[in-house]
């Protein structure tokens, strides 16, 4: 039995092609903020990084009535690294809007979410957004999206899509382009046409998908999830499915279903509708809440696995313990331990030391946004470089590999191709749209593209955009060159001084500041040259005479190049590490002793 009285749909396309904006003018056009309300934009991007990084991280859901309908609606990253979020989203609906952008037209993320929601047969509106674009070429945007359909096999009945025209910003809906509608009217209705109710009966065993968690100062952990069937009292008990085990006699503290921004408590939950439930201990994404005497667990949710790992250790940097507030083994263990059961995509593993973890997820950006967060909360950490997870398949070792498209002025063809081919990567197809910039098409190891973005936007100027794909696994390909400068590394410790930040001006870039406290092995700069060198960036000037100190001040400075923590990410190498805490970065080598790394070194020459 379809229940006519709810819509369960999510929003899903590439990043920035507008899903929270529309979210926006969702909200705003169902009456769900008071008049005057002054609401920020995307204000489903509600987490600070989300803000900064004027992207969506977590899939989250809003709830807004139209007519007698209910409309749950989970507004889902588009970045690749954030795809399990996708993944999980669509547990939760019956139906998804597409949105593709009106220029840039489908790219990569778009055949991810695609891919996604054919393989989960659900019913899709195409919303091609953002037709107000001075460069918009709707016509032939709708055929690429009909392409990617055939390509990706899709059902007959799911190619002949329902199509919207949006201009999600000023929250504009169109059936037909130029037909004069001033609203969003037309989306909702085509919600209610198109996207059927939930199949789903109140009077049928109790099944509740945990698909989020999220977490309340006041009343702790909360469960959200779709109401499969069955409904849920707050006075009942229920049994909780966890992996392995069934727990019986659990009582909620709170019931709760969603309206605009807010939860909303209730008594009693209907089957079909996005819920929330607080007071369930120990509770995990993937779990099912169901009845008391005869529960019945639906399917885990599952999701891609995960390509690359970064290892977290605990600081044992000189500086250690000064500005974190956790420090220890036992409170990096416990903190990732609790991100995964709020992360489907990422995994921990201990590694043989006691002190150091490692962090498996689907990319850079995604373990830059968990060491973020984690050094905010006070943490304290070492991170080493990402590398990427193989596999052995049949005996033979095989490796991520990545598509890569990127849309570049014409006259960096040759800088691009030339840095990914070094990097292992084929070019498979290339296009040249005749306005000077060229797209391009690559295949290469996910290996050779850590630490490239910052590399590639250096290359291009900034005006470079690349976009990338997960594509399976192929053979090993053997050493792929990494960076190709070697570190300027502290000798002793101390402070930074112009006088000797003024000597290091032939030898490469400084990355830290004059005045800067540093230790023997921290990382002070990128050499010019591949190898590493050790300098004593603390040398005072002599006084011996008085009127070089003039001379001294006629050399400038150049400043520093401070590396964010992504940049920091993409530049360290297998022997360094990042020293994370709340109040500071630092690069390190792995080894802070000069001799040992010499001797090391020696060793590796001998055995090559
Ligand atoms: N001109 C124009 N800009 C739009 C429109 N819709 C969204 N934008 C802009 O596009 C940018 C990205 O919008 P978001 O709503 O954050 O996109 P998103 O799809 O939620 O992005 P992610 O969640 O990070 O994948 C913002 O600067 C919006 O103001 C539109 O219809 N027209
Ligand atoms: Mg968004």
């Amino acid at each position: 039995m379809r229940k006519e009285n709810f819509r369960n749909i999510a929003i899903i396309s590439h990043v920035d092609h507008g899903k929270t904006t529309l979210v926006d003018g969702m909200l705003k056009q169902s009456g769900t903020f008071r008049e005057n309300q002054v609401i920020p934009d995307r204000v489903m991007d509600s987490m600070d990084l989300e803000r900064e990084r004027g992207i969506t991280i977590m899939a989250k859901n809003t709830a807004v009535q139209y007519d007698d309908v209910k409309i749950n609606i989970v507004d889902t990253p588009g970045h690749a690294d954030f795809g399990g979020e996708v993944e999980r989203s669509l547990n939760l609906v019956d139906g998804a809007l597409l949105l593709v952008d009106a220029s840039e037209g489908p790219l990569p993320q778009t055949r991810f979410v695609v891919k996604k929601a054919l393989k989960k047969n659900l019913p899709i509106i195409l919303v091609i957004n953002k037709i107000d674009r001075n460069d918009a070429r709707i016509e032939a945007v709708l055929n690429e999206v009909y392409d990617l359909f055939i390509d990706l096999e899709a059902p007959e009945e799911q190619i002949e899509l329902p199509v919207l025209y949006t201009n999600a910003k000023a929250g504009i809906a169109h059936l037909e382009i130029g037909d004069g509608s001033t609203d969003l009217r037309p989306l909702f209705e085509m919600i209610l046409s198109k996207i059927p109710g939930p199949v789903a009966a109140d009077d049928l065993l109790t099944q509740f998908l945990v698909t989020n968690l999220d977490y309340d100062p006041y009343v702790g952990q909360i469960a959200i999830g779709r109401l499969n069937n069955g409904v849920i009292e707050m006075n009942n008990t229920y049994s909780l499915c966890g992996e392995d085990t069934i727990t019986p006699g659990v009582k909620f503290s709170a019931c709760y279903t969603f309206e605009g921004l807010d939860k909303k408590k209730i008594q009693k939950l209907e089957a079909g509708d996005i819920i929330a439930v607080s007071g369930v201990d120990n509770v995990k994404i993937g779990d099912t809440i169901s009845s008391g005497d005869t529960p019945l667990p639906l399917p885990r949710i599952k999701v891609d696995e995960p390509t690359v790992s970064m290892i977290f250790l605990v600081n044992n940097s000189p500086f250690a313990g000064k500005e974190g507030k956790y420090i220890t083994s036992r409170h990096l263990k416990e903190r990732l331990q609790n991100e995964i059961r709020g992360n489907v995509s990422l995994q921990v593993k201990q590694t043989e030391l006691a002190n150091a973890f490692e962090v498996c997820g689907r990319g850079e950006l995604q373990m830059a946004v968990l060491i973020e967060t984690m050094r905010r909360d006070g943490y304290e950490f070492m991170v080493s470089k990402p590398q990427v997870i193989t596999r052995s398949d049949n005996g033979k070792v095989t490796e991520p590999m990545e598509r890569v498209y990127v849309d570049i002025p014409e006259g960096d063809v040759g800088i691009v191709t030339e840095k990914l081919s070094k990097k292992k990567g084929k070019m498979i197809d290339m296009k040249n749209y005749g306005h000077g910039r060229f797209t391009m098409e690559f295949t290469i190891p996910s290996r050779g593209l850590i630490g490239f973005r910052s590399q590639f936007l250096t290359d291009t100027k900034g005006t470079g955009v690349m976009n990338t794909l997960f594509d399976g696994y192929a053979d090993w390909f053997g050493p792929i060159p990494q960076r190709l400068r070697g570190a300027l590394v502290a000798d002793r410790p101390g402070k930074v001084t112009t006088y000797a930040s003024l000597a290091m001006v032939d030898r490469g870039e400084l990355l830290v500041g004059v005045g800067t406290d540093v230790y023997a092995g921290m990382i002070i700069g990128e050499r010019n040259r591949t190898e590493d060198l050790v300098v004593n960036i603390t040398r005072e000037k002599k006084l011996t005479n008085m009127r070089s100190s003039t001379a001294e001040a006629t050399v400038t400075l150049r400043p520093p190049n401070i590396l964010s923590l992504d940049q920091s990410i993409s530049f360290i190498a297998e022997d360094e590490l990042i020293e994370v805490t709340p109040g500071s970065i630092r690069l390190r080598k792995m080894e802070l002793d000069a001799g040992k790394r010499a001797a090391v070194r020696k060793k590796e020459k001998m055995v090559s």
